[in-house]
């Protein structure tokens, strides 16, 4: 069964507790289940994961070749800023899709550039947690192609 890790960069464990109007008003632990919910639907298992830190996330990445065959990762504050985590997305050679909840270009201009974008599969920006079960949906489907082309 195709396997996924959910990744969660820095700040996202104080989802639902501020800011809603931005990020909505689940915590990371129901985002956690939906998603679990949604892969038990789509034959995949999923694993989430949060970091505040860079380094911790690099190296969840680089276990995911281990065990993954994809990840949905929010990167966070991250996207606008992190070389490191996108040599790292580029080095592990599993498909990334970048999720945001909020619409990353209709908010501040920093917020526009992602220098992780290039290296991953594609990016889902502004559905709230749904960004994430988009994300998880692309990557059952592509697992579900590449099988059939087996
Ligand atoms: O929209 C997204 O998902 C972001 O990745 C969220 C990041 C932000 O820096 C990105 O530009 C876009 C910020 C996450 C902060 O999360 C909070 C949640 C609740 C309260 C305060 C911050």
């Amino acid at each position: 069964m195709p396997a996924f890790l959910i990744l969660h960069g820095p700040n996202l464990n104080l989802l639902g507790t501020r800011e809603p109007e931005i990020y909505g008003a689940l915590t990371l632990d129901e985002i956690n289940r939906r998603l679990e919910s949604l892969a038990a639907e789509l034959g995949v298992t999923v694993r989430a994961f949060q970091s505040n830190s860079e380094g911790a996330l690099i190296n969840a990445l680089h276990e995911a070749r281990g065990w993954a065959d994809g990840v949905v990762f929010n990167p966070g504050g991250y996207t606008h800023t992190s070389v490191a985590l996108r040599d790292a997305i580029a080095a592990i050679g599993l498909p990334v899709v970048e999720v945001h909840l909020s619409n990353i270009h209709a908010r501040e201009a920093f917020r526009r550039t992602s220098l992780l974008a290039p290296v991953c599969l594609g990016s889902i920006s502004g559905f709230g947690w749904q960004s994430y079960a988009l994300g998880l949906r692309a990557l059952a489907a592509r697992a579900a192609a590449h099988r059939t082309a087996a």
